[in-house]
């Protein structure tokens, strides 16, 4: 039973951190594209639903109407899961996953916006020596952040993950990781082996073929 519609491309790292949940649930939404190349995110339509015109947005089956990934999934699991194992209820370990979000939306994803919208808008070429170093810093956080542990708010998987293997996987085609970050190729490796990381590999495959022929060799 469809329990709400998803506007997303699957290029779009967020969207795609918002389609793992949906297939770790086992909840199936429907699947509204909106074409960024054609520019759908700016038509009056789509703005009375999201004013920001960004995807993903969400539209529930009750009419609750939710943009930004990080919301929506954390609703979603509010709402559909079985029991809190994605988003804990449990007020501290809860903060750990909120930080590892708001590094996702707050350092992250603005980096590879800045290097995606460019080239998207101009054919611009990236990553510049500037761009590479950002990124390091934010892989050298993320290592840490793990420390050992499989997942990025400790033992379980959580919408943590969802969120920054979706950004990670579409990165790391324009700044490889370091070997030396162990935990961080580690952690990459066990997302990839999830029953459902099809739900974010094909648009990560898909993002690798958009950003070749702009990277700076
Ligand atoms: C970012 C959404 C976003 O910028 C989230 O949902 O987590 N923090 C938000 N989406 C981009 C596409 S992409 O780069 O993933 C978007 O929709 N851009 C179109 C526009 O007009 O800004």
């Amino acid at each position: 039973m469809v329990v709400g519609k998803l506007y997303m491309l699957d290029l779009s790292p967020p969207a795609r951190a918002v389609l793992l949940v949906e297939k770790a649930l086992g909840i199936e939404l429907e699947h509204i594209i909106v074409d960024l190349f054609k520019s759908e995110q700016n038509s009056a339509e789509y703005k009375q639903l999201n004013p920001q015109h960004t995807v993903p947005c969400y539209v529930d089956e009750d009419g609750t109407i939710i943009s930004d990934s990080h919301a929506i999934m954390a609703y979603l699991v509010g709402k559909y899961g079985k029991n809190d194992s994605l988003y804990p209820k449990d007020l501290a370990k809860r903060a750990v996953v909120d930080q590892r979000l708001h590094f996702e939306s707050g350092n992250v994803f603005p980096t590879l916006r800045v290097m995606v919208f460019p080239m998207w808008t101009g054919g611009e070429k990236c990553p510049t020596p500037k761009q590479i170093e950002t990124l390091n810093t934010q892989y050298d956080f993320l290592n840490k952040f793990l420390s050992g542990k499989p997942w990025m708010a400790g033992n379980t998987v959580t919408i943590a993950d969802f969120s920054l293997i979706s950004s990670i996987s579409s990165l790391l085609h324009m700044v490889p990781i370091d070997s030396k970050y162990t935990d961080l190729l580690a952690w990459v490796k066990r997302c990839e082996q999830l029953p459902y990381y099809e739900a974010n590999g094909k648009g990560a495959r898909a993002f690798k073929e958009f950003v070749k022929p702009f990277l700076i060799q």
